[in-house]
Parts: structure tokens; sequence; C-alpha cells
């Protein structure tokens, strides 16, 4: 017998009557129908909130979400970096484009960042919290490794993913398409000598993102880990501490992803119907077929 259309399934999410979805199906499935729709959650003139948007992907995506019309809520340690980013972003849209300077690895920070972000949001809601500030410092094997590294890795990619979530948690629209989206790694899931605590800290925001997952059920609030590998940014100038030579090495060869291909993966994240969660989403560029495994031309 074929499918059977029922307007009263319909889901609210692609509801709204002035962007038709781009497409409709009733599908059986497990012996009920079901409504599918694939009419992306409107960005225009929400809350994103953005850690991290100074330099690399959180700049990137700065930009992203500007060009989709939303109100931007950037924080990172370099300021000037930051007016030239919110800038940048509301030229190609934003909304708006709010920044503030934001060190993850202090809790008295990430609590007046939070309460200045709530000013500026004022009675609306904060609908996309992009958990991106961190990175790696040094490659050094755990024999030789200096405790200011393993707690500054630890400090940000971790106990920053915790503070700003806490903090953040209240803003967050509750049934209406909010999305947490924490950065993750490839090194969450695998590893390479020298990158213990680096691999630690990503394997222990991929914990927090799926514990997040199931305390925050119920809330229609979505979470997720967008775990990118190789990818060219000020990363491994950072990992290197300005060493700008050895800096280049593991691009070398190689097609790494830039900062603009992760922009857009947490754009679509945020931007799937109000119900999809996209859970773990693992991006790596082609030539990286493995940890251990980069095709270089010569
Ligand atoms: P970048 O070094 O270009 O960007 C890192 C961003 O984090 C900067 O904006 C920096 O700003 C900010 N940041 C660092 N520490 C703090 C802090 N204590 N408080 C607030 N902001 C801070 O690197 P990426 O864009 O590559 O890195 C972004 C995220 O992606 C990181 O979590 C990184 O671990 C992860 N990642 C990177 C990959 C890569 O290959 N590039 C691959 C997989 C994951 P500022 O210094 O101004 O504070
Ligand atoms: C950053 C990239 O190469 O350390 O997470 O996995 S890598």
């Amino acid at each position: 017998m074929p499918p059977v259309w029922r307007p009263n399934r319909q889901r609210q999410a692609c509801a709204t009557p002035e962007r038709p979805p781009l497409f409709q199906k009733n599908l059986p499935l497990g012996g009920s129908l079901r409504y599918h729709c694939g009419m992306a959650f409107d960005l225009r003139n929400k809350w994103v909130l953005i850690t991290g948007a100074s330099s690399g992907f959180g700049a990137a995506a700065a930009k992203a979400f500007g060009a989709g019309g939303a109100r931007l809520l950037l924080g990172a340690r370099r300021v000037d970096r930051l007016a030239q980013v919110a800038a940048e972003a509301t030229q190609v849209g934003a909304a708006s484009a709010h920044f503030r300077a934001l060190d993850v690895s202090q809790t008295a920070n990430v609590n007046s960042f939070v309460a200045w972000a709530r000013e500026q949001i004022a009675d609306g809601k904060l609908h996309v919290l992009i958990n991106n500030a961190g990175g790696a410092l040094g490659l050094d094997p755990v024999a030789e490794g200096k405790d200011e590294d393993w707690e500054a890795m630890l400090q940000t990619n971790v106990l920053g993913v915790l503070r700003m979530t806490r903090a953040a948690l209240p803003l967050l629209a509750h049934h209406d398409g909010a999305s947490i989206i924490n950065i993750g790694s490839y090194v969450s899931r695998s590893t390479y000598e020298g990158g213990a605590a680096y691999a630690a800290a990503k394997a222990g925001e991929l914990q927090i993102t799926r514990t997040l997952r199931l305390e925050l059920s119920g809330t229609g609030i979505r979470v997720s880990s967008v775990d990118p590998g190789l990818a060219k940014t000020e990363f491994s100038l950072v990992r290197f501490k300005g060493d700008a030579a050895r800096a280049e090495k593991p691009y070398e060869g190689t097609n790494p992803l830039v900062a603009e291909d992760v922009a857009e993966i947490l754009h679509w994240v945020a931007s799937r119907p109000a119900h999809v969660n996209i859970d773990e989403l693992l991006v790596k560029p082609v030539d990286q077929a493995a940890m251990h495994k980069v095709y270089r031309r010569k």
C-alpha cells in the first residue's frame, strides 16, 4: 500500500510557510509514517558565540556565520585581531558583531565574558555556542614533557570547554534549534608520538560532548563535536612557539584543510533542521589517509 500523507505529522521545524522545504517525502519507517524535509535551520539574526575567534577556524567561522546574517559574540585574548574579524564579518553580512577579550583558562574571565554576552543578547537567546579556543603546545615525548605545556593544553581544550559551557548554558534557547559545537580533533581518535597531552585533552573534549548530549536530553539543545585532521591555521606556529620553519613541516608537500573548510562545516552543522543532531563529524584532508599516512608530493 502506498504511504499516506498525514499533515498532522509535519514537524514544526519544517512548517515555516515562507521557506518551502527543499524536498518532502513520506517514507514508511518502522511501520509508521514520518515526515522528512530538508529545510535548513535559519540562523539569520540568531546569536552565535565563538571562542578563539581571533584566528584560524574561529575567525573563519565568524565570517561564515556572519555571511549567513547571524549576530556574533566573539572572544579570544588578542582583541586587535577580534576587531578585524568583527569588521570583516560585518562586511559580509553579519547582523551585528561584538567582541571582547576572553581567556578560557580563567574561570572569572569566562564568567565576566558570559555576563557581557548576556547584556548584548538582552532578552533574546543564544542559538549557537562554538567552543573552539584551544590548541597544542610542544611535541615532546612524555619522558621530556613540560608541565607548563601540559597544563595549558588541559586548561584550554578541556577546562575551557567545561567553564564556557557551564556559564553559557542558561543563555541557550530550549526547543528552538540551539547548538553547542565543540571543536575536537582527529587526535581524539588516534594519536602520534609527542601528542600525549594534546590527544588526552581532545579525547576529553569528545567525552565532554558525549556527556553533555546525555545531560541536555529533553532540552532540544543539539550537541556536536567537529573533529578536523591536518589543517593549516596558526595551530602549528603556536605549537612550535613561533618557530616558522618547524611549523611549516607538517604541511610540506601535502594539501591540508584550510580554516574555511571547517567554518563551512560548522555553519552546516548548526543549520541542519532543528530535529537533526550531527553527533560527531570527523573531517580530514584527502591526503591524510591515516595519522601516520599523509601523502606528500615530492
Ligand atoms: P589557531 O591557533 O589559528 O586558533 C586558535 C584560537 O584559539 C585563536 O583564536 C586563539 O586566540 C584561541 N585561544 C587559544 N587559547 C585561548 C585562551 N586561553 N582563551 C581564549 N582563546 C584562546 O588554530 P586553529 O584555528 O587550528 O584551532 C582552533 C581549534 O581547532 C583548537 O581547539 C585546535 O585544537 C583545534 N584543531 C586544530 C586543528 C589544526 O590542524 N589546525 C585540527 C583539529 C583541531 P588568542 O591567541 O587570541 O587567544
Ligand atoms: C590538530 C591536528 O595533526 O595534531 O588537532 O591531529 S593534529
